[in-house]
């Protein structure tokens, strides 16, 4: 099976090697959907797998998360082309008055690679920018990040100004600060201690 070799070269991080393999595999004939889903998608399933694990870290997810981004890109145009079936919207961004965005961006590469159209907002985003991108977008998920105690309470607001504007949207929230009972308490949807569970709560969330 072909797609394998895509598979091994994301989770070997060997961009380079994912590019130059997709692009075979597409040459080959084989469909768009069994690259993203049998190569691209399941290596970083099975990379999120080993680092819940513990037996992969971050800069191991990030480098795979980069490899497997450069066959997305790759796959990107045809995909949109082939109106393949996205697994839903997601809004994502690290709220205002902070500019973290390591975790964040790897909780973005990860939806995409599991089949979402994301929306990322950058750092240091409003409450308003947010309820609009939301709007705007018809998203499924707005996505919040935060990685200070301090901006923690930006995520209270955002939620509050997508119910005020009556927005209707699941909302889950992440960052190292963060924590099940903080999203509790503030009337989030879901929490995520890291990419792979968000990717895993967001599946479960839009089914
Ligand atoms: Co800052 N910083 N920082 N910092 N920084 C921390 C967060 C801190 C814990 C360091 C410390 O004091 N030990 C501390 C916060 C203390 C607190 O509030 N509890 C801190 C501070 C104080 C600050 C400044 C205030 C420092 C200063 O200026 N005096 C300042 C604030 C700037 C601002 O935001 N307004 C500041 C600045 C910076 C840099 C710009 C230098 C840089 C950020 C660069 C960047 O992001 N582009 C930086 C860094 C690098 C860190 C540390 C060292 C590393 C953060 C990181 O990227 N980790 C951090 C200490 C630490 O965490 N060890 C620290 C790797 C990343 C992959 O993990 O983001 O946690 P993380 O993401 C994880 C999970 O949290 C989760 O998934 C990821 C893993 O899979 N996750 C989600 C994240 N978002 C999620 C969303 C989800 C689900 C899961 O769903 C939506």
């Amino acid at each position: 099976m072909a797609t394998q070799d895509i598979f091994n070269a994301v989770v070997a991080f060997d961009e380079a090697g994912v590019k130059e393999k997709t692009q075979a595999e597409l040459d080959a004939g084989t469909d768009v959907e069994s690259i993203l889903n049998d190569g691209l998608i399941s290596a970083m399933d099975h990379v999120g797998e080993k680092f819940s694990s513990g037996e992969l870290f971050v800069p191991e997810m990030l480098m795979a998360a980069q490899a497997m981004k450069g066959g997305l890109e790759i796959l990107k145009p045809l995909l949109a082309s082939s109106q393949s079936s996205s697994k839903g919207t997601v809004v994502i961004g690290t709220v205002k008055g902070d500019l973290h965005d390591i975790g964040k961006n790897l909780v973005a590469m990860m939806m995409e690679g599991a089949g979402f159209d994301v929306v990322d907002l950058g750092v240091d985003v409003d409450s308003e920018a947010f309820v609009k991108a939301a709007s705007d977008n018809n998203a499924n998920v707005l996505a919040l990040s935060a990685l200070l105690t301090t901006t923690m309470p930006a995520m209270e607001t955002t939620i509050k100004a997508l119910r005020d504007a009556g927005v209707s949207i699941k909302t889950i929230i992440g960052g190292a600060p963060v924590t099940q009972a903080f999203a509790d308490q503030i009337g989030a949807d879901g929490y995520s201690a890291d990419a792979p569970g968000a990717v895993k709560l967001v599946k479960q969330l839009v089914a």
